[in-house]
């Protein structure tokens, strides 16, 4: 079973876990949809062995991210906040590196994005 989690404290957040509900009902496969906001208690029932969607939101702190890792079946994640990106880069880089380095380390992403793909890390929109 599919579990949505969307950051239910804006609305694009709503309007994320509609999207993903729409498409999950379209190709008839069973889901919850679950709102959360910073602070709730986070929903291990919804989480364990669940193939897990995560819309607008972010998991913190990050090492959080290691334990729904190995708790669900699967992950997409779905954040557009620019925290999102450093708070990963971050992550990963305390796992690789000593802790003092993470902030730097999160620093160097960002410029080598900024250098090399000014125009985001996705790709471009096709000409209509
Ligand atoms: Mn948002």
């Amino acid at each position: 079973m599919h579990t949505v989690l969307y950051h239910r404290a804006d609305l694009d957040g709503h309007c994320s876990g509609a999207i993903a509900a729409l498409s999950l009902r379209q190709r008839q496969l069973d889901f919850k949809l679950h709102g959360i906001d910073y602070g709730d208690p986070i929903p291990w029932d919804l989480i364990d062995g669940h193939d897990l969607i995560v819309l607008d939101w972010s998991f913190q702190p990050w090492e959080l991210f290691s334990e729904v890792l190995r708790r669900a079946k699967s992950l997409v994640w779905i954040d557009h906040h620019k925290t999102a990106l450093a708070g990963l880069t971050e992550a990963m880089a305390g796992l690789l590196f000593t802790p003092s380095a993470k902030s730097m380390f999160a620093f160097a992403i960002l410029v080598l994005v900024l250098l090399f793909r000014p125009q985001g890390i996705m790709g471009k929109r096709a000409a209509p």
